[in-house]
Order: C-alpha cells, then sequence, then structure tokens
C-alpha cells in the first residue's frame, strides 16, 4: 500500500487539517452554503418554469466538491458529469453566469446553449459538466495526458493532476474501464472520483452493480491506487483526499476514490423517489456536512459564532438572489447563435430546418 493510500485509510492521531488556518475552514463553509443556497433558488426558478430541461440538484454532496477541488490547484483541470452546479461555483465559477447558464440566456458560462449540465468554464480549468453517463472520464483522462505530456514532453507547464468526477450509476462503463486503462499503463495523473451517493436514478448500487460493496476492487484491477473517503465530513475529506492529490502530482500516477456522500434531492427535478424512504433521507440529513463545519468551527476552532454564521447566509443569500434577478433580466442569445459552436454546420447561418419545417420557413430566421 503507498503511503497515502495508508494514510486515507485513516489515521486518527494526527490530523492533516488540523493544521488549516481558521480563514480556509470558513471558506469552505462560505463555499458549501453558497452551493446550498444556490441549489434552493435553481429548484424554485425551475418550479416556475424558467429553468427548462434536465436539472440535477448537488444538495447534501456539498463536502465533496467543495473538499476535493480544495486539495487542488487553480489551474489543474476538472471535467464532470451532469450534476455540476456545485462544482462551478466551487471551481469559481461566477454564480450569475452559472444560473444566466440555467436560465438559456447569452450571459450564462456556455452561452446559453448548455443549461444545467454543460458548465464549463476555461478560465477555472473547468472542462464541462457531461450528460452522457462516462462520457466525461476518457476525457479526464485524455486531461491528464495533456498535462503530463506538456510538463514532460514539451517541458512547460509543471506537473498537476486532474480530478474526474463520476457517479456511482457510471461505474460500469465501457468507456470507464478504457480510461482506467490507459491512465494506468501511461501513468497518468488522473484521479478519478466516484461520487457514490448509493444511487442510479432509482436504482440503488447493489442494484446496478457487481461486487458494488468493494468498488476499489475496479481501481485496483488496473494496479492503480485506490482509496475509500467518508466524504460528509470535509475535514475528513482534507485528511485524507490532499496526501492521494500530493502523492499523484508527484509521482504523476492514477488514483481512484470511492466517495461516499449522498443527494437530499431527487435524482432530477422529475423524480417521485419511490425507491427510499423519507427516513433514510432524514437519517443523511443527521449527518449534514454543512452542520458539521459549522459545529467544528463554533466549538473546536472559536472562529464563527451564531452571529458571524447569521451574517454569512444573510451575505449568501443576497449574492444568489443578485444571480436569480440578473438571469431573469438578461438578454437571450440571438438566434444567429444556433449555428455557432457547432462541430460542422454544411450550410454557415442556414439551419438545414429553415425552409423545412412542416413545409414552413423557420420563423426565427
Ligand atoms: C450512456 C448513458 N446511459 C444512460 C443515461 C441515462 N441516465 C442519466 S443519469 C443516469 C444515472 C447516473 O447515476 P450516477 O452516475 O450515480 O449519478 P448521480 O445522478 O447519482 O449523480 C442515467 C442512467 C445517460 N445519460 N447516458
Ligand atoms: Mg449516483
Amino acid at each position: 500500500m503507498t503511503k497515502a493510500a495508508t494514510a486515507a485509510q485513516g489515521n486518527s492521531k494526527s490530523r492533516l487539517s488540523d493544521k488549516l488556518p481558521d480563514a480556509k475552514l470558513l471558506e469552505w463553509l462560505r463555499s458549501m452554503q453558497l452551493i446550498r443556497e444556490f441549489e434552493t433558488r435553481t429548484m424554485q426558478a425551475y418550479q416556475q418554469a424558467k429553468i427548462g430541461g434536465f436539472c440535477h440538484i448537488y444538495s447534501g454532496q456539498e463536502a465533496c466538491a467543495v473538499g476535493t477541488i480544495g486539495c487542488v490547484e487553480h489551474d489543474d483541470p476538472v471535467v464532470l458529469a451532469y450534476r455540476d452546479h456545485g462544482h462551478a461555483l466551487a471551481r469559481g465559477m461566477d454564480p450569475k453566469a452559472c444560473m444566466a447558464e440555467m436560465y438559456g440566456k447569452a450571459a450564462g458560462c456556455a452561452k446559453g446553449k448548455g443549461g444545467s449540465m454543460h458548465m464549463f468554464d476555461k478560465p477555472n480549468w473547468l472542462f464541462g459538466g457531461h450528460g452522457i453517463v462516462g462520457a466525461q472520464t476518457p476525457l479526464g483522462t485524455g486531461l491528464a495526458f495533456a498535462a503530463r505530456y506538456e510538463w514532460e514532453v514539451i517541458g512547460s507547464g509543471k506537473k498537476k493532476v486532474a480530478l474526474c468526477y463520476l457517479g456511482d450509476g457510471a461505474i460500469d462503463q465501457g468507456a470507464f474501464f478504457e480510461a482506467m486503462n490507459l491512465a494506468a499503463l501511461y501513468s497518468l495523473p488522473v484521479i478519478y472520483i466516484i461520487e457514490n451517493n448509493g444511487y442510479s436514478m432509482g436504482t440503488a448500487i447493489h442494484r446496478h452493480s457487481a461486487n458494488s460493496d468493494n468498488l476499489l476492487a475496479r481501481g485496483e484491477a488496473f494496479g492503480i491506487t485506490s482509496v475509500k473517503i467518508d466524504g460528509l465530513d470535509i475535514l475528513n475529506v482534507y485528511d485524507q483526499f490532499k496526501p492521494l492529490v500530493d502523492e499523484c502530482r508527484d509521482m504523476q500516477r492514477p488514483a481512484f476514490v470511492d466517495f461516499k456522500t449522498y443527494r437530499y434531492q431527487g435524482h432530477s427535478m422529475s423524480d417521485p423517489q419511490k425507491y427510499r424512504t423519507k427516513d433514510e433521507v432524514d437519517q443523511y440529513k443527521q449527518k449534514d456536512s454543512i452542520a458539521n463545519l459549522l459545529d467544528h468551527c463554533m466549538s473546536v476552532r472559536n472562529c464563527i459564532d451564531e452571529d458571524g454564521w447569521k451574517e454569512m447566509r444573510t451575505e449568501i443569500a443576497e449574492i444568489v438572489r443578485e444571480a436569480v434577478q440578473f438571469s431573469e433580466n438578461a438578454a437571450d442569445p440571438d438566434p444567429s447563435e444556433l449555428f455557432t459552436d457547432v462541430y460542422a454546420n454544411p450550410q454557415p447561418n442556414l439551419s438545414p430546418t429553415a425552409t423545412y419545417a412542416h413545409g414552413k420557413k423557420n420563423p426565427l430566421l
């Protein structure tokens, strides 16, 4: 077992996170609360039909995005599945650009063309949310390849680590196994983070995956360092994930993380949730990651009190309110944008359906 794997399996005596300054913990508390509040307002906007299409809420999983992104550098590349608002915000995306994207407005991070599942932010090294389950895993491997190539072959850049997030529902996709194989074979610095929230849509993990109690076996089969992390406690995430990141960066090799987490809302905005009980959800809410960190900050670090927490929440609520307001008032994309940012358009500025749609000319044109 590597040093990081040993550390990750839990060394309760000395906690790495004890050395973190209070300011860092408060920054994470703020970031997790921003995501929670943002998602609450997203649900409201969706229910008012202001947001359309698929929309997957991240509430409950905040310690994963904030904790893992908190362990890497700003220019380490990140690639995601479709439950992506939380990571985008944790990565530093402007909440206005994130919300406007869901509103389908031109000021959105993907010009309003992607929606909820396609948060993309190049300046923040965020290479997108992806709607095809597992499709981002070869991309994560490619990002690691590019980073290593740049550093080792071209001789520019520096040692980087790519973070590639996927859900438990993606672990049996063939593309993921191909991606892991190449990552191991070429020794690429990519960390596959399985956000194991226990469900793939409405199917519990033990019903969709063989040997689901031992996901680490999948990474280990390729000789990849594989660790399990309890993802509801962000300090624990840091204690376990930071040594792993450091090792992958230093040794330029991959890792696999079975990251235990839980989502509070349904799979998407339309999910009657017949597959789980309210009791189960409530039990996880008892272990809420924001409440956990707040408690630690209040009672162990004494770095925030009730008034400070109230002030922080008020400030965050205002930021999100402004993001919603901004999105409501923002301009729609110009109709000509229909024909830009596409892989190929054989008839530039002319939609193939312009004249053929039901025999009528497309009214947008
Ligand atoms: C290749 C492919 N198959 C099926 C789907 C339909 N689908 C959308 S989300 C989803 C569940 C994925 O669950 P998981 O990876 O655990 O992510 P979570 O929603 O729990 O974050 C499925 C099967 C898809 N988008 N892509
Ligand atoms: Mg899942």
